[in-house]
C-alpha cells in the first residue's frame, strides 16, 4: 500500500528517519486487510517460509533457523536512563550507547527487503485502557503474525495520534544485490532486544522468532507497559494500573454468576490450558478472556478490572492434545501459523504430547525425515501456534469489553516438585503480594538456557518487568491501597506440579484444576471450608470437591501438607533473594518475618 494520507506527523517523521537508516528496497504501510494478509502468505509460500497445510484450512507451517527458536533473555536489555531503575534482575545498557550500537548495526540492514510499517493497538479498539504502537519490520512472517496477535492497520491508524510507541524490528540480514533470500533470515551473531522505557520505544535486531520479534507481546505489553503503568500510577493519585504476565478466565458455577480470575504463571507452565480449561465437574463452565497477558486497572468503582491487550494466542504446541486442552485443539483447526512443529506426509502437523503415536514418514522441525529412533523430539520443545483468539470456541463474551472484566481472585503459580502445596489463600493483600513476589518455578524451553532448574520468578515477571523488580512489588502494594477494600480480589498461590516421594505428580491437573477454582469460588461466596496454617489459609481436605476422582485417600493430605523443614529453607531463600534484590518494601519484609516466626524460626531475619 502507498503512504496513507492521514498519518500523524510524528509517525511520518519516524518512518522517514528509519527508512533513511535501514535503506529498504521498498516501504509498505500495512492496512491490515485480508487481501494484504493473503498476498503476504502467498509470497511466504513462494519463498519457502510457509508450507500450506492441506489438513488445516488457511494454515501454514514455518520452520525457523535452528539458532532462532526462543526468547533470548541474555540478549534482552532494559535501557533506562538510570541503571538503578532497571534493577538487578534485568540486563541494563546505557540508552545512548545502545542506540549508537544499534544504529551502526542497522545502517542498510533492510537492503533488498521491504520495510513494513504496522500501526497496531494493544487492547480492544475504542478501549480507554488500550495503547497504540507502530512496528516497523522487514519480516513478512512477523507482519502476518502481528495481524493475528494484535489489532493492526487502517482501523488503528485512523484513531492514532502522536502518542504511540515506536517499535523497530529487523531480522538483521540485509541482501546484497542479486543475493537470494533464505526462508528464515536472521542474524545469529548480533542480537539485541532493547527497551527504552523512559521514551518509551523498542528496538529489536537479529531474531525473527516469537517474543523477540512480535514486539507487541513481551516487549510492549509487558516490559514497556509495566514501566508505563508505574509511571502513570505515580502521576495520578487515584486509578493506577499493572501490566502482568497473567491469563484471565471467567468461571461460572452451575446456576451462578460468573467470576473472573487472573492467574500468573511463568512461561510454559500451563497458562493456556488453565485459561481454556474443560471442567471435570459437571455444570461448571470456564470461558477464556486471555491466556498470557493482562492489563489490570483500578476502576472508578474501586474494583480491579482486566483487559487482554492481545488479540491472539502464541501457544506452546508440544503437550497440547484433545485430553489436555480440547478447546485449543479446536481453535487451531484452521487459520493458524505453526512454527517448528513436525509435519506429516498428508499435510498436517504433529508434536510430542499430541496424544497420538507419531505417524510414519514424519518430517521433524528442522525439515529432516524423523523416526522415534532419532532419540530427539520431532517438534521443537518451544514450537508454537499463532491463532486468533476469536477462533477459540470458549472465548468469553466479554473478552473485548472496553472497560475490562472485574477480577475477583488472583492466582500465583509455578512448577514446583516440592514444598508448595496445591493451594494456599493469602491472609491479606500484603500477604498476597508476598506470595506473588516469591513465585518460583522450574525453568522451561520458552527461553534459551537449561531447563528444569528452580528459579525465583516474582509475579512470573522475571524476564518481563521493565523496571526494578522491588519497585514492582511496591507498585502492587500501591494498587492494593487504591482498591476499595471490599472489592479487592483475594489472592492465592497454587501448584499443580507437586510430586510424591516416588517422583510422580500428585495431582492430575488440567480439567481437575476446576476443583481448586470451585473452592476459591466457595471462599469468595463467604463459605468456610478452610484451615489456617503457617503459610496461609488452606482448604480443609473435605472442602475440596473430589467427586468422580480416584485419588488414593492420603493423596489430598500429601498435596496440602505443609513441609515445615522445606518451608524453613524456603523462608531463608526468600530472605536471600529479597536481600539480593534490594529495596524490597518493608511491608513484604514483615510478611517474610511473620512467615519465619509462624514456622518457628527463632530469630527472624529482619535482613533489610
Ligand atoms: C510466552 C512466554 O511466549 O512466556 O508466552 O515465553
Ligand atoms: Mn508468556
Amino acid at each position: 500500500m502507498s503512504d496513507p494520507k492521514a498519518v500523524p506527523a510524528r509517525l511520518r517523521a519516524w518512518v522517514a528517519e528509519v527508512r533513511a537508516l535501514v535503506r529498504p528496497a521498498a516501504v509498505h504501510w500495512c492496512d491490515g486487510s485480508q487481501a494484504e494478509a493473503d498476498e503476504l502468505c502467498r509470497r511466504l509460500v513462494a519463498n519457502g517460509t510457509f508450507a500450506p497445510l492441506a489438513r488445516r484450512p488457511g494454515s501454514f507451517l514455518a520452520r525457523s533457523h535452528p539458532g532462532d527458536v526462543a526468547r533470548v533473555e541474555d540478549r534482552t536489555f532494559i535501557c533506562s536512563d538510570s541503571r538503578d531503575d532497571a534493577g538487578p534482575t534485568n540486563n541494563w545498557r546505557d540508552p545512548a550507547e545502545m542506540k549508537r550500537q544499534l544504529a551502526e548495526l542497522s545502517a542498510g540492514c533492510m537492503a533488498g527487503r521491504t520495510m513494513y510499517v504496522i500501526p497496531y493497538r494493544m487492547g480492544p479498539i475504542g478501549s480507554p485502557y488500550g495503547r497504540d504502537a507502530v512496528q516497523i519490520t522487514d519480516s513478512p512472517y512477523v507482519v502476518v503474525s502481528m495481524r493475528t496477535m494484535t489489532r493492526i492497520g487502517d482501523a488503528v491508524l485512523a484513531r492514532m495520534g502522536d502518542d504511540f510507541v515506536p517499535c523497530l524490528h529487523s531480522v538483521g540480514a540485509p541482501l546484497a544485490p542479486g543475493q537470494a533470500d533464505v526462508p528464515w533470515p536472521c542474524n545469529t551473531e548480533q542480537r539485541f532486544i532493547a527497551h527504552f522505557p523512559d521514551e518509551p520505544s523498542i528496538w529489536s535486531y537479529g531474531s525473527g522468532y516469537g517474543g523477540n520479534a512480535l514486539l507487541g507481546k513481551k516487549c510492549l505489553a509487558l516490559r514497556i507497559a509495566s514501566a508505563m503503568a508505574r509511571r502513570d500510577t505515580a502521576g495520578d493519585t487515584r486509578g493506577g494500573w499493572l501490566a502482568e504476565h497473567m491469563l484471565v478466565l471467567g468461571l461460572t458455577p452451575p446456576g451462578g454468576a460468573t467470576v473472573y480470575v487472573a492467574a500468573a504463571f511463568p512461561s510454559a507452565c500451563g497458562k493456556t490450558n488453565l485459561a481454556m480449561l474443560e471442567p471435570a465437574l459437571p455444570g461448571w463452565t470456564v470461558r477464556c478472556v486471555g491466556d498470557d497477558i493482562a492489563w489490570l486497572h483500578v476502576a472508578a468503582d474501586g474494583s480491579l478490572r482486566a483487559i487482554n491487550p492481545e488479540a491472539g494466542f502464541f501457544g506452546v504446541a508440544p503437550g497440547t492434545s484433545w485430553a489436555s486442552n480440547p478447546h485449543a485443539m479446536e481453535t487451531i483447526a484452521r487459520d493458524t501459523i505453526f512454527t517448528n512443529v513436525a509435519a506429516t506426509t498428508d499435510g498436517d502437523v504433529w508434536w510430542e504430547g499430541m496424544g497420538s503415536d507419531p505417524p510414519a514418514g514424519l518430517i521433524d522441525w528442522t525439515g529432516r525425515a524423523w523416526s522415534p529412533a532419532a532419540g530427539k523430539p520431532a517438534a521443537h520443545p518451544n514450537a508454537r501456534y499463532t491463532v486468533g483468539a476469536a477462533q477459540c470456541p470458549i472465548i468469553d463474551p466479554r473478552w473485548e469489553d472496553p472497560e475490562g472484566v472485574p477480577i475477583s481472585a488472583i492466582l500465583f503459580g509455578g512448577r514446583r516438585a516440592r514444598v508448595m502445596p496445591l493451594v494456599v489463600e493469602a491472609n491479606s493483600w500484603e500477604h498476597g503480594v508476598f506470595l506473588g513476589s516469591t513465585i518460583a518455578s522450574e525453568t522451561t524451553a520458552a527461553a534459551q538456557g537449561a531447563t528444569g532448574r528452580l528459579r525465583r520468578d516474582p509475579f512470573a515477571m522475571l524476564p518481563f518487568c521493565g523496571y526494578h523488580m522491588a519497585d514492582h512489588f511496591a507498585q502492587w502494594l500501591e494498587i492494593g491501597r487504591r482498591l476499595d477494600p471490599a472489592k479487592r480480589p483475594r489472592m492465592y498461590a497454587v501448584n499443580w506440579f507437586r510430586k510424591g516421594a516416588d517422583g510422580t505428580f500428585l495431582w492430575p491437573g488440567f480439567g481437575d484444576n476446576v476443583r481448586v477454582l470451585k473452592w476459591i469460588c466457595d471462599r469468595l461466596a463467604g463459605r468456610d471450608g478452610a484451615r489456617t496454617t503457617a503459610i496461609g489459609i488452606e482448604p480443609r481436605p473435605e472442602a475440596l470437591d473430589l467427586s468422580g476422582m480416584t485419588l488414593p485417600p492420603h493423596r489430598i493430605e500429601d498435596l496440602l501438607a505443609v513441609d515445615v523443614p522445606g518451608w524453613r529453607t524456603e523462608a531463608e531463600h526468600i530472605a536471600e533473594d529479597y536481600r539480593d534484590l534490594g529495596r524490597v518494601p518493608a511491608a513484604l519484609w514483615r510478611e517474610r518475618d511473620a512467615l519465619a516466626e509462624r514456622l518457628g524460626v527463632i530469630s527472624a531475619h529482619g535482613g533489610r
